[in-house]
């Protein structure tokens, strides 16, 4: 069957079944689903859909939009709509204490990094209570955009008092590979996890559309001492990741 006679109305469209776009949406859900309509492939243009269908235009189109929104269908400039690759999910433990290029590295997939901010600044009010630092001192800050296999997978801002990192120019791959040098390993975390939105900007870098869902987690890790060593908020894509905890009695 190709895209065509898949959606010719007769098999799906109901009077009484509920509006229009949101019938022809669900079909072609259930063809990227069935892989019927195949990742990467292009979908029919909007007008040939509003002929097989025998819907208008308007109602083809808010379809296609609900489906570019909810990240399955892409939109090229100039050359029409696409369906997306879907993501691979993966699993991450939530009690190892490991960092991200280890993570990829146990998937056999090579981590690479945006660099978006790294150097040493004037300390947030957040930071400061996060870190214990003392009035006057500063902070080491890095922020990128982290990359597994080629595709993006999160944002990541990490903060640290200088007396852990002193020169956070030299992270160039793994943070956590440079503290394990210096010897500062953190070996203690808490993890906060919330569900967010992500906004224009962070999902223009995670190449996913405003507004997808997201997870927003905020690492606060500890050396052997007590010391706080790091405070990282990591946005993820939503639709990467299922965060896995054991728990027992
Ligand atoms: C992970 C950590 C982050 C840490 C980073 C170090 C979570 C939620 N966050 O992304 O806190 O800074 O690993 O990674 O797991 P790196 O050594 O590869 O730079």
């Amino acid at each position: 069957m190709n895209a065509a006679e898949f959606l010719r109305p007769e098999a799906w469209l109901g009077q009484n079944e509920g509006p229009r776009y949101v019938q022809l949406r669900q079909r072609l859900e259930s063809g990227i689903e069935s892989g019927l309509l195949a990742p990467n492939s292009s979908l029919p243009p909007e007008r040939e859909i509003a002929e097989i269908t025998e819907l208008s235009r308007v109602t083809v189109r808010k379809a296609i939009q609900e489906l570019v929104r909810e990240g399955l269908i892409e939109q090229r400039q100039g050359s029409g709509s696409f369906i997306r690759e879907p993501m691979n999910r993966m699993e991450q433990s939530l009690s190892h204490l490991t960092s991200f290029t280890e993570d990829m590295a146990g998937r056999g997939m090579e981590t690479t990094s945006l660099w978006l901010e790294r150097g040493v600044f004037l300390p947030t009010q957040a930071e400061k209570d996060a870190l214990n630092l003392s009035d006057g001192s500063e902070v080491a800050r890095i922020h990128r955009l982290r990359e597994a296999g080629g595709r993006p997978m999160a944002l990541e801002r990490a903060s640290l008092p200088l007396d852990v990192l002193p020169n956070p120019l030299e992270v160039t791959t793994s943070l956590y590979a440079v503290l394990d040098q210096r010897g500062v390993r953190p070996v203690r975390a808490v993890q906060k996890i919330s569900a967010i939105n992500l906004e224009a900007r962070e999902a223009g870098l995670l190449h996913v559309p405003e507004g997808a869902a997201g997870l927003s987690i905020e690492r606060t890790s500890y050396l052997a001492s007590g010391r706080v060593a790091e405070l990282t908020r990591s946005l993820y894509r939503g639709d990467a990741y299922d965060f896995v905890a054991e728990l027992r009695l």
